[in-house]
């Protein structure tokens, strides 16, 4: 899906026209991988456009950049503020916004330190990540042969830009062999998450989640999940699920700031349930979009207005 152009980028504290938003091929982190991420959504609502949980993708950004020893060169508040005004300044509704930090041109070489960091965020309209009819009807997933990368190789607990060539081989991986979507499995053999989305499970009466000791991100869909699945009245559970556990699921889903809440409906051609979306994924699925959309008021406070 071709990327949907906006008027301005925030680069290193300055709105840049979109096609001026360009960087040295010298780039350090083009190299080596050597940057962290975000993916944060801007959703309208009664009192206008806010983005979504801005507080935790700002202190999870900087959490990353903290393990690769990256000094960000702007206090958070400037960070936020630069998240709001690219939704702003471009006029979006909605949309996707996507704050950047990786290390610049002027060292090549693997010893990164005297490296300047440089951060752009970008924000654009971006439609349904797994497709509007994935979203509504569920998707066809596929264990991938990769594995999800070991706590002590690459920190899943970072959003490392270099770490996603893992999450790419096996979506290639997965979409060439006509699935939609990837599961990867940690080191020990559990289920770890998808190729940028966590994953849930409804199986006997439980509805559970991998802990990120199986090598998944701590996401910040995923634990608006488990407030709203307890406002329903749900108990969700951190817990290891083997491969076999998705063969016999009555429910699973996925969700991720991309992917919103998105129900799968096989698993390695194995069908899930009815082959339908369940009930448990469809009253979450509702309550995350109602959450977002600030028409729940117990999660007014997850919603920070753009201005
Ligand atoms: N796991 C991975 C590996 C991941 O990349 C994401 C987000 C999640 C889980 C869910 O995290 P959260 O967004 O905090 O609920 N993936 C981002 C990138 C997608 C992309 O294609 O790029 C996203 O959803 O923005």
């Amino acid at each position: 899906m071709p990327i949907e152009k906006s008027n301005v980028i925030w680069m290193d504290g300055e709105l840049v026209p979109w096609d001026q938003a360009n960087v040295h091929v010298l780039t350090h982190g083009l190299h080596y991988g050597s940057g962290v991420f975000e993916g944060i959504r801007a959703y309208k609502t009664p009192n206008g456009t806010a983005v979504f949980r801005l507080k935790d993708h700002v202190d999870r950004l900087y959490d990353s950049a903290h393990i690769f020893m990256i000094d960000i060169p702007f206090p958070k508040e400037t960070i936020a503020e630069a998240i709001r005004s690219v939704v702003r300044e471009n006029g979006l509704e909605e949309c996707y916004i996507r704050p950047i930090v990786f290390l610049g041109y002027g060292e090549m070489g693997l010893n990164p330190l005297a490296c300047k960091a440089s951060v752009a965020v970008a924000a654009w309209k971006w439609g349904t990540y797994l497709g509007e009819e994935g979203l509504a009807k569920g998707i066809r997933m596929k264990i991938s042969s990769w594995v999800r990368h070991n706590p002590n190789s690459l920190p899943p607990a970072a959003k490392g830009t270099g770490m996603y060539i893992n999450s790419s081989m096996a979506k290639v991986e997965a979409v060439k062999a006509g699935y939609d979507e990837a599961i990867l499995l940690s080191q020990q053999g559990y289920v770890s998450e998808c190729t940028g989305e966590n994953l849930f499970v409804v199986r006997k009466g439980r509805i559970l989640t991998p802990p990120t000791s199986a090598g998944a991100l701590e996401g910040i869909t995923q634990s608006s999940i488990m407030a709203l699945a307890s406002d329903l009245g749900y108990k969700v559970e951190t817990e290891n699920i083997l491969r076999s556990d998705l063969y016999t699921a009555d429910e699973i889903f996925l969700c991720g700031t991309a992917a919103e809440v998105t129900p799968a409906t096989s698993v390695d051609d194995r069908v899930v349930g009815d082959g339908k979306p369940g009930s448990v994924t469809k009253a979450i699925q509702q309550a995350y979009f109602s959450a977002v959309h600030g028409e729940d008021p117990h999660h007014l406070d997850w919603l920070d207005n753009v201005g």
